[in-house]
């Protein structure tokens, strides 16, 4: 009996690993099962499988060149004028947590993958049971959620310092895979309006963020004169901003040539970001337009996968999940709307975070942030994109910045309670500075009620979403084109 329990944990170990974390290929094999559920001959499955996993590796590239690239940069900030202070970013925050947990706690946390095992079955249950949960979306983007595994376990540690092992598991597994299922629910109805019906939601961190904006946004909109970012077209030589590439560059070589100028060229040199002997001004302009190269991956990378999994999961969803579709990598939004939305929502969730390290600074706060790039970058362009698609370009200015304060003005806060700040990073996403410092509060002060009442006030939230449109709910996921025509009636 222990020898099979053995080997299953190691066929476990081993899809953990290789796929549940590494959505390339789980979406891959996601795309495989599906033509094989349609009943497609073999090597159009096969055909599926390979132009899903190299779409996707492709858009990894993409976000990873941006992360790559552009992430020492902004931390250069904090050696060159030698800051004390934590940055906000979903790997820094894993490794500070891991720093710190033995320290904290005298605790360490190594069954992340059997969390993710428990969390894929426990979204994929409820989902099967969708008539009842009304939940329609399977998380699917394994990498951020071994990063929010790490924090949330610091956070449960925080609020349960005696939490035996077993408990870690259930409480976190429970928390957790409500918060997947849920949040990545949230964005079924505005991802398929924003993609047309593309038949996916997003799984990441931000979801309650994308949904509270996106509702919010609405509010922008006046009548059928609303202005979207596509809808501009800029006059005289304005006009060369119409072109997205061109933008892009124009608009990162002032944002990023300000930053590099300001950590100068000895310092540069000293961080072998360049070599002595090269020019500061081609420095400058090579890097700053290897953003619009790397977003330009990005989009060709969601070109490539979307279209094969939008049909295949029709398998999936005909057979064993109805009313389902897969929540997949924020990036994937980015090749939707208007590519110009991206950009702007960059740059001005990044003006809201200055301006909120700016007071942290100003108020002599014992935790000073350095922005990092990831939620300065992906949490605020999709942002603006959900926002312009709903509520036009003023929109898509504003609440990037309103997220962007936020952003930096939580994280501060709940890392400083918390203890993570002093070992140097915290995951900083959206959702992570608003409905996890939240959680945490509840759980800090109602002990074990308060879990519960996350778990219910979770379950609750798509029933509600459910009941405000019980005929579009599964309608707009199962043919969208029959629920614009029901809409439109
Ligand atoms: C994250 C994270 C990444 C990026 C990537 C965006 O939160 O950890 O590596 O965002 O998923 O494409």
């Amino acid at each position: 009996m222990e020898k099979v329990l053995d080997g299953l944990l190691v066929v476990w170990d081993y899809f953990a690993q290789n796929i549940l974390t590494q959505p390339a290929f789980l979406i891959g094999f996601i795309v495989l099962i599906g033509y094989i559920l349609l009943k497609k001959p073999i090597y159009e499955c096969i055909a599926g499988f390979l132009k899903a996993t190299v779409g996707y590796l492709i858009l990894t590239v993409g976000s990873g060149g941006l992360v790559n690239n552009f992430r020492p940069i902004l931390v250069g900030l904090k050696e060159r004028f030698q800051l004390d202070a934590m940055v906000t970013d979903p790997y820094f925050g894993q490794n500070a947590v891991t720093a710190g947990i033995e320290e904290t706690f005298g605790r360490t946390f190594s069954d992340t993958m059997i969390l993710l095992l428990i969390a894929f079955i426990f979204n994929i249950v409820l989902v099967r049971f969708s008539r009842y949960t009304k939940l329609r979306a399977v998380f699917t983007t394994g990498n951020v959620q071994v990063q929010q595994a790490a924090t949330a376990f610091w956070l449960l540690l925080f609020c349960f310092p005696s939490l035996g092992r077993i408990e870690v598991l259930v409480a976190m597994g429970l928390i957790l895979g409500c918060y997947w299922a849920v949040g990545s629910n949230l964005t079924v109805d505005i991802t398929q309006d924003l993609t047309e019906g593309a038949g996916f939601a997003v799984a990441h961190q931000q979801m309650f963020g994308l949904y509270f904006f996106a509702k919010l946004a609405e509010r922008f909109k006046k009548g059928k004169s609303t202005k979207k970012l596509e809808d501009i077209e800029l006059p005289g030589f304005l006009s060369i901003f119409n072109e997205n590439m061109v933008s892009t560059s124009i608009l990162m070589l002032f944002f990023f040539g300000i930053i590099l100028m300001v950590l100068g060229k000895d310092y540069l040199v000293q961080a072998e970001f360049m070599a002595a002997t090269d020019s500061f001004l081609f420095y400058i302009f090579k890097t700053s337009l290897m953003f619009a190269v790397y977003l330009a991956i990005l989009q060709l990378g969601v070109r490539t996968f979307v279209a094969e999994l939008t049909e295949s999961f029709q398998g999936i969803s005909n057979t064993f999940l109805p009313g389902a579709v897969p929540g997949i990598d924020i990036a994937a939004t980015f090749g939707f709307g208007s590519p110009n939305a991206v950009t702007i929502g960059f740059l001005f969730g990044a003006l809201g975070q200055f301006l909120m390290i700016l007071l942290l600074i100003l108020i002599k706060s014992p935790t000073i942030v350095i922005a990092g790039f990831i939620p300065l970058f992906f949490d605020n362009a999709a942002i603006a994109v959900y926002a312009n698609n709903r509520g036009g370009f003023k929109a898509a200015c504003f609440f990037p910045f309103i997220s962007g304060l936020i952003q930096v003005g939580g994280s501060a806060l709940i890392a400083s309670w918390v203890g993570l700040s002093k070992y140097g990073g915290y995951l900083g996403m959206f959702d992570w500075a608003t409905v996890w410092p939240f959680f945490t509060v509840l759980m800090k002060f109602l002990g074990v009620a308060g879990i519960i009442l996350i778990v219910v006030m979770l379950l609750a939230i798509p029933q509600l979403q459910y009941r405000k449109d019980p005929e579009g709910y599964f309608l707009i996921v199962e043919d969208y084109d029959q629920y614009l025509e029901q809409k439109n009636k």
